[in-house]
């Protein structure tokens, strides 16, 4: 009997079977990523990231970038369906509207990971997994951080917000975290609030718009700092110092923005990190060879000051 399960194995081996097993045959397991698409600093470091650790890790990775469209991811996700990858693991644009199409990954018998960002559907069937950020904290801090610098400032606090993607769970966490917390002193008010879309240029163009039409501006919330560093030139070409005439908080954490931080014009910095690469193969890999994972895997983080972002700065990869 023994003689002949090794030898069963020594064959296994041969033929290049694993224990990953899949319809992709071999042992290497295929991965298909649905990424939001390329808007900004964040997202260029996380796809680099991803990859990157999909090449260490011996996984064949499909890529397809949605260009913050819904209705691309959608379609990738047939395509990998289609192709019957073993995994499927993707960072949903929006967080309403997947029930469909998960519905046929889940019938193909293929494992989904959702990664960055989440979905709002009550079935958490549809999925296996979430690595991610904990954007309402993220909200939280830049909230706590406005009450500490306005704590004893007289009169109202005047904030303009440039959201996320309309509908994104970041966009929609990280308002609704901000909102708890300078939502317990009236002096904090958003005298403007609209989406930037995530980029440098839209966040430009709205913040142009803010500051003609929302009067005085104390403090700026943005959602990532590409829109901050878009704001800042619309801030500037107003004539204004960012950073002195109008503070700025900002979410993610990437290089460019901690540089303008340490230049005095980002005021305060929450991290978001994206360099989920190596923890989604991890998770794609017990997934595909059929382990349990946890429901939801979460990095950690930090904020920055000024101080903390230019000693941070030199170490600083995206
Ligand atoms: O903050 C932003 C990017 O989903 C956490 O998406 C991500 C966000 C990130 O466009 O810069």
């Amino acid at each position: 009997m023994a003689a002949l399960a090794a030898g069963a194995a020594a064959l296994m081996v041969a033929a290049g079977c694993g224990s990953a097993g899949g319809s992709g045959g071999g042992d290497s397991i295929t991965l298909g990523f649905a990424q939001v698409g390329a808007e900004s600093g964040w997202r260029t470091a996380n796809t680099k990231s991803v990859r990157q650790a999909a090449r260490d890790a011996g996984i064949e990775l499909k890529f397809s970038d949605a260009q913050q469209k819904q209705e691309n991811q959608i379609k990738a996700i047939r395509s990998f369906i289609q192709q019957r990858v073993d995994v499927i693991a993707f960072s949903p644009v929006v967080e309403s509207g997947w029930d469909t199409v998960l519905k046929e990954a889940q019938r193909a018998d293929i494992p989904v990971v959702l990664t960055d960002r989440a979905i709002d559907s009550p079935d958490t069937s549809l999925y296996e997994t979430f690595l991610g950020s904990d954007f309402v904290e993220e909200g939280r801090k830049a909230g706590r951080w406005v009450t500490e610098e306005f704590g004893d400032a007289e009169g109202t606090v005047r904030i303009a917000e440039l959201q996320g993607t309309t509908g994104s769970a970041p966009a929609n966490d990280r308002k609704q975290g901000f909102a708890e917390v300078i939502g317990n002193d009236a002096k904090y008010k958003i005298v403007a609030s609209q989406t930037g879309d995530f980029t440098r240029a839209k966040g430009k163009e709205v913040m142009e718009a803010f500051l003609k039409s929302a009067g005085e501006i104390d403090v700026l919330y943005a959602h990532n700092d590409d829109m901050a560093l878009g704001a800042i030139e619309a801030i500037e070409g107003a004539g204004l110092k960012p950073g002195e005439d109008i503070k700025i908080v900002s979410v993610d954490g990437v290089k460019d923005a901690l540089q303008a931080a340490a230049d005095g014009e980002i005021n305060y910095v929450v991290e978001c990190n994206p360099l989920l690469g190596p923890q989604l193969m991890d998770l794609v890999k017990k997934v595909a060879a059929g382990e349990q994972v946890p429901k939801r895997v979460e990095v950690e983080e930090t904020a920055f000051d000024q101080q903390a972002a230019e000693k941070a700065l030199p170490d600083r990869k995206y």
